[in-house]
């Protein structure tokens, strides 16, 4: 079936069909071009086919017909005819008359070869387990995607395991990769090392390892195998990590799925390299290049016939340097290397080597690239032409020539190429092998130079000596130099494919050069494109800082001075959206937001390439000129700084969008622009999308040192919905000092792709999303490793630039605070840096310690060359603590801590877990070192460590979500801004937490204080029921164990369940930290209740005892009635006649006459309780060394209101040379000493106005004793204030308790004087008397008596002990109670409320007077709460229907039990003496009452019941409100109010109240503090009220004096110093006070007169705030969004 070329060229124009007439237009326009032409144009136009045919092969010889033909067929693009013509006529250049010899079967050649193919690959993708790749390509995050196989030690075991085992060694650099053999282990003999399991097996040691051999696959087919299923960004990921390996790269992949071969020049495209020529090794320079784009020369090895030796492994030789062997191709004398290859055949491929300047051991002074074709040129002579095209030299290993090759070879003759033939062994004595070659030496343009023999007997190295030496040659007189893309344009026109000829790669392409086609250098391109970013960043960075730290305040005041930069912030946020959007950036943006996924991926790729190239060329250039400046310093910085910002990347593009988006995000904020008007909105989720696909996204600007926090946050948010919400991540950083491998070490890891430094360094930080598998999430306990990538650490180049300390430490601190686990990355070559970048990792460290977190650190030793480093390192490792303490104390001492620290108080050091040593990357020299086996293997480990780490960490704390995480960032981010990080941070997470678990808290704290009152009522009850000579005894001893241990048993319950919220993790995060302040809270809430409850049972005690004194001498009274009434009855029924109603009153009238004579007795005297008290202050006063004033008068002339500040209250003498200023503070500090302890006196004594009891001289006690501690207080003594203060004070105090006091007691008298109850009893005997007389039926009218006198009572009191228990219940617990559910959150309510009503007297009580202000707040609430619904009345009837349940059940209890109504009475009080205080003896006329049938009178109470329930619901329903609570014993408006009032500090400045958990704390603090002039605060000279925050002041330059500070002047920076339990925070951002700024300029006018002051010159930019603003702002202090 051969042939010629006749019939090929005629089959060729015949199959042209309709095209023929374009080909004839195109030849003649072709031969005129040049001018050549010998078919004329009339000829032309009339030819067919055939005549054509003839007239080409007669015009020019015929492969010049030939080759013509095919080059008009081109360039109609009829690329396959072209194609086919060229395999039919043999390569384009053969006679058709010895045609007939072709190498090739042409039909094989067509179709069926590229069945057979397919065939090929078809089956090795099936047993690769690949098949569903070939359509659905591979990418490079199924490879990052982290699932349990990712920690396997990859050794396959199946076929199947093949293509991941490569995948997997390769991304971690693992130079066995390549390996395909299977794991040896596995043929059962499990004590066989790899040795013995080749080799042993006894007897059939051949067949083993045949057999392995077999089992297997070439690993060539395996590469090309997984490059066919990969998409073509992880064939570059691929061969960017084969080319660190140091592994020969596929140039021409086979044609297997496609008809032709392809050429990897996209796979390629990533590649960077970096040499020395020796035409820079004097001046020390480099050249670095991208593979794709350098220029060498090209020396390709190819195979004709077989051969005995492997061309691969001499390649190897040949390129491999002295000393150092390496494997660049794979060969048949390596693992797996002799398995038969199945479609590898035809792969080419390429291998560079590289100088390193060093001109005695380097083989090469220059690059030079090396190809290696596998299998037969006669086979892949396609691939083989194309090699012939590209290369200076083709060396052709072969050892035989035959009549056919020769035949083939002479058809290269004209090739520009030059033909070497490395003969083997066998060829040297083939005298027909030799005689061709003799024949070809005129064709090829041979001589002797260009035969290399290789027999058995040469020498090896000698051989491979001339080889080089030869390549050297070469290379000296070859000018044939191409780079990849002009090889690309050659692999065209041979109808090659190219891998960047796919459509999404040229679109890609276009549009990138669309953005890069007018750029020239980077330092124009920032000027002209990337604006934003440029100088208007910067200093917007810089006023942001200036507006936390307040450095250049000057004179200025803070809140001025923050509104001058606020105003500029503004400005320059407007001159930022001003810029017009420049074409490259449109067109940017553009290509983002249209192409598909596939084309924006190409052009982000493309663009970095165009762009890295731009910055590399610059780079060099500027690195030449600063060599060459040597010795100008002053040139040399500016140098400096170009170089240093003279990277340019897609990152910069991507800043620049951030950078717009933030601009326009302020303008609308600042009200300048409306929401409407937004352009960018989008830019965030196409950044989200990005960073999806695997782009490293930008968190810290490290040229700037600045976080576009907007951005930054909206596009996490972005990505956090596109995630479905379900984002927990881990975070992990790495950091250390410059160019130290920390990228590296990142790709090596997880097959990232951040940036590995190449010249310049990286700045600022990236972070990179790593997805974990869904089977694996559970395990690890996060869906995500969030992975950050940092710059260097005192990079050198910059320390010498302002800052670069602190620019170091605000990046080190961010990361670390962010971070689960820090990876420190060090060198061990440099000591002083060593210990540079130790001192600003442990200063980070230290930072996140003292804000409550635990950070995690491994410590990564790089470069260790040796394995006893280990060792050595032991020894080192002490040495390491030391110097870790000592560091750690310099950093405490600049962190301002006054305390002792050592690196073990920032966390637990280990060095055998927490130290990692590494060996060098790089085995051997750069740049032909591949990757060090142990590194990766090293990594490997480290990797493994630290999933363990990360299974255990997420377990103990909760990995934060990307919303959690965000507010770190920005609390992080905000503290860092100021100038004191410590105490300006405020974590996000624990204010939430605290939030929660206060709410938690006071859940659980009401729980015990209404049990415990319960249980007190019912105590109390009891003990009223006691005989009181029984409460001396062991009865109430025990009574008040029972109540502590009740106490303590609540008490624990509470830690029970705190523990439990806090294990449970109820909001999922770090609630550790802050139980502490809960546990205090909780004990301190209990040792109140213990000293309430014990005041309460005594009280109870004494209580009963008076009364019992009361009731016994009565009931004696009535014993001495009631027998005067019996003998009365006795002597009236005795008489005859009976006595009619007038008589029977006087005899009794006469009876009651005698008798009350001698009660007399019991009338006792009122005492002058003022007296007693006056008596009780002179005492108080002389202890004290003070003198009661003669014209003090009686102490009922005082009273509080009437108390005014006098002059002489200060004492001044101390003070004459100071300014009025301070007399005027001490006189307004001494006022409100006064007031707010008349306050607390007259809570004390209205509370015991309340409870019903006599006076008692403990009250009087009580009152001296308040007064005398408030004023031995330590502030109060700083004062100075004079002993008639003090007098006075108590004057007025004593004066006004005197009066309530007398009260009391005359109204406790008025009810227990015996003569009026006297006149009540005479009329009840008389009426018992009258009808005993009569003999009446009394049963129902004692049982009603009984009712009305003892058991109505007895359930009023009752009513009265719990409905306050209930009502506080009530309003805590159920829907009311969210506004009480914790301090902050009443705080929150409260303010919104006084917005919402906007009422100037409202705010001034709020101010002035809290206590009382949110007590009447409380009050009211309740009044409406209950006036407006049922609430009440449900509660009341609920409290009444148990009590009457229980009455009814000891009702029935005690009727049989007993048989006069006497013991009935008393069986039925014992039963209910827990319940209710039954004063049975209240009952009149008990002496008769047992004549009474008990059944009768027993039934009748029963049937009275549900009366007296509906009578007592009755009268407590007419009952006021107000009146209402002043009777119950627990007053729920108490209840409530010290539920959100806590601690009752308030900010030493502006007077806002703490907001922290219960009253016992560690500090003080509150979300926002006021402006100071709110709290009544004024120029002393002016009298114009202050408009200074606190939360300003303490970051400025400003100073305050103050009676804690001995008025001497003290910076309020060190307000600590003054007042170490406060914690004043700056503000969190900058509207955080708009709220009380708002207040402020509404009623500044308002303020001035309530407070006798001139108004404030508020900042001019208060005015603008709007109520809207002002609610928002307090939204965001108390997180309430
Ligand atoms: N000789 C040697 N070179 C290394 C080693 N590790 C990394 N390198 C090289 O050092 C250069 C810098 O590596 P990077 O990973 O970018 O270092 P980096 O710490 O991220 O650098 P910056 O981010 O710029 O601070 C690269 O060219 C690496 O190939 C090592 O152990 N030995
Ligand atoms: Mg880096
Ligand atoms: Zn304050
Ligand atoms: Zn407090």
């Amino acid at each position: 079936m051969e042939q010629t070329v006749r019939e090929s060229l005629l089959g060729t124009l015949e199959d042209l069909g309709e095209e023929f007439e374009t080909f004839k237009s195109k030849l003649s326009e072709i031969q005129l071009q040049e001018g050549s032409g010998n078919i004329p144009w009339s000829t032309l136009q009339v030819a067919d086919p055939r005549d054509l045919t003839e007239e080409m092969l007669r015009g020019c010889k015929d492969d010049d017909g030939v080759e013509v033909t095919r080059k008009v067929l081109r360039a109609i693009n009829q690329q396959d005819l072209a194609e086919r013509l060229t395999k039919t006529t043999g390569g384009g250049g053969s006679n058709p008359d010895q045609e007939s010899e072709t190498h090739q079967d042409p039909e094989m050649v067509g179709e069926e070869l590229l069945k057979e193919r397919r065939r090929a690959l078809q089956d090795i993708l099936a047993k690769l387990k690949m098949e569903q790749h070939k359509s659905m390509k591979l990418r490079l995050r199924d490879l990052q995607e982290i699932n349990p196989e990712s920690l396997k030690d990859w050794t396959p075991r199946a076929l199947g395991d093949l293509p991941w085992h490569f995948l997997r060694k390769v991304m971690a650099l693992n130079r066995t990769a390549r390996n395909t053999n299977f794991w040896q282990g596995a043929t059962g003999d499990q004590a066989s090392s790899e040795e013995n399991g080749r080799q042993g097996g006894g007897g059939n040691v051949l067949h083993h390892s045949n057999s392995d051999a077999r089992d297997s696959l070439h690993p060539l087919d395996v590469l090309c195998a997984i490059l066919l299923c990969s998409d073509s960004f992880l064939q570059q990921e691929i061969l960017s990590k084969m080319s660190m390996c140091q592994f020969a790269l596929p140039l021409l992949l086979p044609a297997l799925d496609t008809p032709k071969c392809t050429l990897m020049l996209w796979a390629m495209r990533d590649i960077v390299r970096k040499w020395r020529p020796h035409s820079l090794a004097d001046s020390r320079g480099f050249r670095e290049e991208s593979l794709v784009l350098m220029s060498v020369p090209t020396i390709s090895f190819v195979r004709l016939g077989s051969c005995n030796f492997s061309k691969s492994k001499l390649l190897n030789e040949v390129l491999s340097p002295s000393q150092q062997h390496h494997d660049f191709f794979i060969h048949r004398d390596m693992e797996s290397g002799n398995v038969p290859r199945k479609i590898a055949d035809g792969l080419v491929e390429i291998s560079w080597y590289f100088p390193g300047g060093r001109e005695n051991s380097d083989l090469f002074p220059e690059p030079v690239a090396v190809t290696n074709l596998r299998g037969d040129i006669e086979s892949h002579w396609l691939q083989f032409s194309f090699l012939t095209e590209v290369s200076s030299a083709v060396f052709i290993v072969t050892e035989s020539i035959s009549e056919r090759q020769y035949a083939l070879l002479s058809s290269l003759q004209g090739s520009a190429t030059k033909y070497y033939f490395i003969l083997s062994a066998q060829a040297e004595q083939c005298s027909e092998t030799l005689g061709f070659l003799t024949k070809l030496a005129p064709v090829l343009k041979l001589n002797k130079l260009n035969v290399l023999e290789k027999s058995n007997g040469t020498n090896e190295t000698e051989f491979v000596e001339n080889l080089q030496r030869t390549i050297r040659s070469i290379m000296d007189s070859s000018t044939k130099r191409g780079n990849m893309e002009a090889v690309a344009t050659a692999a065209r026109e041979l109808g090659v494919l190219v891998d960047e000829d796919c459509e999404e790669c040229q679109s890609g392409s276009m549009w990138a050069r669309e953005i890069t086609v007018n750029m020239r250098d980077v330092t124009n391109c920032k000027a002209e494109m990337l604006k934003l970013q440029g100088d208007l960043w910067n200093t917007l960075t810089k006023v942001e800082k200036e507006l936390c730290r307040m450095k250049e305040q000057g004179t200025v005041p803070p809140e001025d001075y923050k509104m001058q930069l606020k105003e500029k912030l503004s400005e320059l946020h407007a001159q930022q959206n001003n810029c017009e959007l420049n074409d490259g950036l449109i067109k940017f943006i553009n290509g983002l937001e249209q192409l598909t996924a596939v084309e924006k991926h190409h052009f982000l790729k493309w663009l970095k390439f165009t762009l890295d190239h731009i910055a590399k060329d610059e780079h060099s250039r500027l690195q030449v000129q600063y060599n060459a400046l040597a010795g100008d310093p002053q040139k040399l910085e500016e140098l400096d700084k170009l170089i240093s910002s003279g990277s340019l990347g897609v990152e910069h593009f991507l800043r620049e969008l951030g950078q717009l988006y933030e601009a326009e995000h302020a303008m609308v904020k600042e009200g300048k622009m409306a929401e409407s008007q937004k352009q960018f909105t989008r830019l965030p989720g196409i950044a989200a999308d990005l960073m999806l696909e695997g782009f490293p996204m930008e968190l810290i600007d490290g040229d700037v040192s600045n976080i576009p926090l907007q951005w930054v946050t909206d596009v996490l948010s972005q990505l956090h919905a596109k995630l479905g919400g379900r984002s927990r991540m881990v975070v992990l950083t790495v950091l250390g000092g410059q160019s130290t491998g920390k990228s590296t070490l990142l790709n090596t890891m997880f097959g990232l792709q951040f940036a590995v430094s190449s010249g310049q360094c990286m700045r600022g930080a990236f972070m990179s999303l790593i997805k974990v598998a869904e089977n694996f999430q559970q395990e690890l306990g996060c869906d995500f490793i969030l992975v950050i990538d940092t710059e260097g650490l005192k990079a050198p180049e910059l320390a010498k630039l302002e800052d670069s300390y602190q620019h170091d430490n605000e990046l080190a601190t961010l990361v670390t605070g962010l971070s689960d686990i820090t990876i420190v990355n060090m060198t061990t070559e440099n000591v002083t840096e060593m210990k540079d970048v130790l001192q600003i990792m442990v200063h980070a460290f230290l930072r996140i310690k003292e804000i409550g977190q635990n950070p995690q650190c491994l410590f990564v030793h790089q470069n260790v060359s040796d394995v006893s480093a280990h060792g050595q390192n032991m020894r080192d490792r002490k040495h390491l603590l030391e110097q870790l303490n000592e560091i750690t104390k310099a950093a405490a001492r600049m962190e301002k801590l006054h305390k002792e620290v050592t690196f073990s108080d920032i966390m637990d050091y280990d060095p055998k877990i927490q130290d990692w040593y590494l060996p060098s990357l790089w085995q051997g020299v750069p740049p032909m070192a591949p990757v060090n086996l142990e590194y990766s293997e090293s990594v490997g480990e480290l990797k493994k460590h630290l999933f363990q780490f990360i299974r255990i960490h997420s377990v103990e704390i909760a990995p934060k979500n990307i919303p959690q995480f965000t507010e770190w960032v920005k609390s992080l981010w905000n503290a860092l801004k100021h100038e004191n990080f410590c105490f300006s941070f405020r974590n996000p997470l624990a204010t939430e937490a605290y939030n929660q678990l206060s709410a938690k808290f006071s859940e659980l704290e009401w729980e015990l204080k209404k049990k415990m009152h319960l249980w007190l009522s019912e105590q109390e009850t009891f003990i009223q029921n006691q005989a009181p000579d029984e409460l001396e005894s062991e009865v109430f001893a025990q009574l008040s164990r029972e109540t502590q241990q009740k106490l303590q048993h609540e008490e624990d319950k509470i830690f029970e369940c705190l523990e439990k919220y806090i294990k449970d993790g109820a909001s999922g995060t770090r609630m550790l930290e802050i139980k502490e302040d809960f546990i205090r809270s909780t004990r301190s809430t209990t040792t109140t209740f213990h000293h309430y409850s014990h005041q309460q049972l005594e009280r109870a005690k004494n209580n009963r005892k008076r009364h019992c004194k009361y009731d016994n001498s009565e009931a004696e009274f009535r014993k001495i009635i009631e027998q005067e009434v019996d003998k009365l009855l006795e002597d009236c029924r005795s008489r005859e006649r009976k006595l009619n109603n007038e008589e029977l009153e006087q005899e009794f009238k006469a009876m009651w006459r005698e008798v009350l004579s001698e009660s007399m007795l019991f009338s006792s005297m009122k005492r002058p309780i003022f007296q007693e008290m006056q008596s009780l202050m002179e005492e108080d006063l002389e202890i004290r060394g003070r003198l009661m004033p003669q014209e003090a008068g009686s102490l009922l002339h005082y009273s509080m209101s009437s108390f005014t500040m006098k002059k002489e209250y200060l004492d001044l003498a101390w003070s004459e040379t100071l300014k009025e200023l301070f007399t005027k503070e001490s006189w307004h500090k001494a006022e409100e000493l006064a007031t707010s302890l008349m306050r607390q006196c007259s809570a004390y004594i209205d509370e015991k106005a309340n409870s019903k009891g006599d006076y008692d001289k403990i009250y009087c006690r009580d009152l001296l004793c308040m007064i005398n501690e408030r004023l031995q207080q330590e502030d109060v003594s700083k004062l100075h204030t004079s002993g008639c203060f003090e007098v006075d004070l108590k004057l007025h105090i004593l004066g006004e308790a005197a009066s309530v006091f007398q009260e009391i007691h005359d109204s406790f008298k008025k009810e227990t004087d015996p003569r009026q109850s006297l006149k009540k009893l005479k009329l009840q005997y008389f009426s018992i008397l009258k009808d005993l007389y009569l003999d009446k039926e009394v049963s129902h009218k004692r049982a009603r008596d009984f009712c009305d006198q003892c058991l109505k009572p007895a359930l009023v009191d009752y009513m009265k002990k719990r409905l306050g228990i209930a009502m506080a219940d009530d309003m805590l617990r159920n829907g009311q109670s969210i506004d009480y559910a914790s301090r902050g959150f009443f705080q929150f309510t409260t303010q919104k409320k006084l917005l919402e009503e906007n009422d100037f007297y409202n705010y001034v009580r709020y101010i002035e007077n809290y206590e009382d202000f949110v007590k009447s707040q409380i009050q009211r609430h309740l009044v409406d709460h209950y006036s407006e619904n049922e609430g009440l009345e449900d509660l009341e009837r609920e409290i009444l229907s148990t009590v009457i349940e229980r009455v009814r059940g000891a009702l029935e209890n005690s009727e049989d039990k007993s048989n006069t109504v006497l013991a009935f009475i008393d069986n039925f009080c014992q039963v209910l003496q827990k319940d209710l205080v039954i004063s049975k003896d209240r009952l009149v006329g008990i002496r008769f009452i047992n004549s009474i049938n008990t059944g009768k009178f027993a039934a009748f109470i029963q049937t009275s019941l549900s009366d007296l329930e509906q009578q007592i619901l009755a009268e407590f329903k007419n009952l006021e409100i107000e009146f209402k609570l002043s009777l119950l014993s627990v007053k729920p408006q108490d209840e409530i109010f010290k539920r959100v009032f806590g601690c009752g500090k308030q900010c030493p400045f502006c007077k806002v109240p703490c907001e922290a958990v219960g009253t016992d704390h560690k500090e003080h603090f509150a979300s926002v503090h006021r402006p100071q002039g709110l709290g009544e605060y004024r120029c002393s000279e002016t009298n114009i009220l202050v408009y200074e925050l606190c939360s300003s002041a303490v970051v400025s330059n400003c100073t305050f004096q103050c009676p804690e500070t001995q008025w001497e002047v003290h910076l309020y920076k060190d307000y600590r110093t003054i007042f170490p339990d406060w914690r004043i925070q700056p503000d969190p951002c900058i509207n955080a006070s708009d709220y009380w700024k708002f207040v402020f300029k509404e009623f500044n006018q308002e303020f001035a007169e309530a407070y006798i002051a001139e108004p404030a010159e508020l900042p001019g930019d208060w005015e603008k705030i709007t109520k809207e603003q002002a609610l928002e702002s307090l939204e965001e202090a108390f997180k309430m969004k």
